[in-house]
């Protein structure tokens, strides 16, 4: 598929005025070609420019985060917080800290956002931020004294009725409970709607840790009804080993599928006999070790440094790590080893040629704006809570999760059927999302 002529000019036009994104580019690009089917049909959606308006940021803060580690040194860090559209609600996303990341990486998360925000149907706009701060090997003080001072700058722009962060890679419970902790201290109210995924005595929802590997998972079992199967007896590739990648984990071993596979940034874990959740739990989450750990612990296991899970035979692969981890050459080996489903619980884990691949080859892609929405659904589910003064149980927020997951899988799936893509996840979250999002601009009048 390619871009009309309009298309391309905007894209053009993204891509002079943004220069140096590459990932903000490319998530543009994906998202103006899959929403083709939709924009040939209907002319009105080129209306009142919404087409630019959906990419161009509503606001973007970046500022200087200065900190001092446990020696008493300072540093120097860029913050970041990108509110890309407001049309549905606040802007909601999460915080990603990651030696790599730019103003790119933000407006590229920030974007996909709009789509997976729209998708779940609960009234959240969409933003991202983050900084370059590399937390790996800092202490407990150094992190929570970066964290006061990123919000220092940040609580300005934030509130329940504007702008709600939540974590991502880098940040987990630990750091959006010092975040609060500022947050509460700079402004003198105990706004705890201001930021979701706290930790559950500060008022984070049960299964919101949960909810976007077990979401992902939901959706992979959804793909593989609709094509009268299920992941009983499946054998999963999964990469990364943080939050996501280990509540995937844990959820397909739930419903009887073999994950033999996890990762980080240096390489990859095999282990045959299926990973260990405790083993992986106590090097990861307990010792914040790195995955060299798991192997010297389980004897099946095998660590093979530089490499990514892809090349494991297996029946379903869930890349839940980061960014263009999954390329060409991997979408290859996976198809030639017969893989059924791709779910997407990291954002933009794909490369277009990977995505084409799977394409070509007929095999089912679930999006991320699709498959990994279950985390922000939960955050909404969150601020709900919140706001009510409640506290659902468990089992409730991983019905609604559940519930959430099936009604997007059905959004996509119907809205690709509509506009005879049939099948085409990719395109139908694309459409779907956009859609509604096009609708609420069109509502709210030239703003
Ligand atoms: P975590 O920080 O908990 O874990 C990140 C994992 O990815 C780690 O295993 C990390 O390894 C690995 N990783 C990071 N960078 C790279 C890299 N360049 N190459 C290979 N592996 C890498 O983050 P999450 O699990 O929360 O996030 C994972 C993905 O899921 C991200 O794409 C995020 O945007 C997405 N996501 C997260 C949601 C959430 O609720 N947390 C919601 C929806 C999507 P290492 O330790 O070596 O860095
Ligand atoms: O990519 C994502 O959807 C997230 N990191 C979660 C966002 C949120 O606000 O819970």
């Amino acid at each position: 598929m390619t871009l009309d002529s309009a298309s391309a000019a905007l894209f053009d036009a993204v891509v002079r005025r943004n220069p140096a994104e590459a990932e903000f580019h490319q998530a543009v690009f994906e998202v103006l070609e899959a929403i083709q089917p939709a924009v040939r049909r209907d002319p009105s959606l080129r209306d009142a420019a919404l087409l630019e308006r959906v990419c161009e940021p509503e606001r973007q803060a970046l500022f200087r985060v200065v900190w001092t580690d446990d020696a008493g040194r300072a540093h120097v860090n860029r913050g970041f917080r990108v509110g890309f559209s407001s049309a549905l609600g606040p802007y909601k996303g999460g915080l990603r800290f990651h030696r790599d990341v730019t103003l790119g990486t933000v407006k590229f998360l920030a974007f996909e956002q709009i789509f997976k925000n729209a998708l779940t149907g609960l009234g959240l706009g969409a933003g991202k931020g983050g900084s370059d701060f590399d937390p790996a090997g800092r202490s407990d003080a150094e992190v929570m004294r970066f964290c006061q001072s990123f919000m220092t700058e940040l609580h300005r722009h934030l509130g329940p009725y504007t702008d709600v962060p939540a974590g991502d890679i880098g940040v987990g419970a630990r750091e959006i409970g010092y975040l609060f902790g500022q947050y509460k201290r700079l402004t003198n109210r105990f706004d705890a709607g201001t930021l979701t995924g706290k930790p559950t005595l500060l008022g984070g929802s049960p299964a919101r840790p949960e909810a976007t590997g077990y979401g992902t998972v939901y959706f992979l079992d959804a793909v593989l009804g609709a094509a009268g199967t299920g992941l009983d007896g499946l054998t999963a590739a999964v990469s990364g080993s943080g939050n996501v990648a280990f509540h995937a984990i844990a959820k397909l071993r739930e419903l009887g599928a073999r994950p033999v596979t996890c990762s980080d940034s240096t390489g990859s874990v095999h282990d045959p006999a299926g990973i260990d959740l405790d083993v992986l739990h106590e090097v990861k989450n307990v010792r914040r070790a790195r995955l060299t750990a798991y192997a010297e612990r389980v004897p099946s296991a095998q660590y093979v440094a530089g490499e990514t899970p892809w090349e494991v035979p297996c029946d379903v692969a869930l890349p839940c790590a980061t960014q263009n981890e999954l390329d060409e050459q991997a979408a290859l080996a996976l198809t030639k080893n017969g893989v059924l489903a791709v779910a997407e619980g990291a954002n933009m884990p794909c490369t277009p040629a990977a995505v084409r691949v799977f394409r070509e080859a007929g095999i089912a892609l679930a999006p991320g704006k699709a498959a990994n929405a279950g985390g922000v659904a939960t955050s909404a589910f969150e601020m709900q809570q919140n706001a009510a003064r409640e506290r659902w149980s468990f089992a409730e927020t991983d019905r609604r999760l559940k519930e959430t997951m099936t009604a997007i899988h059905t959004a996509c799936l119907t809205t690709a059927d509509d506009h005879d893509v049939p099948g085409d996840y990719v395109a139908g979250a694309a459409i779907a999302g956009f859609r509604t999002v096009a609708e609420a601009m069109s509502g709210l009048g030239l703003v």
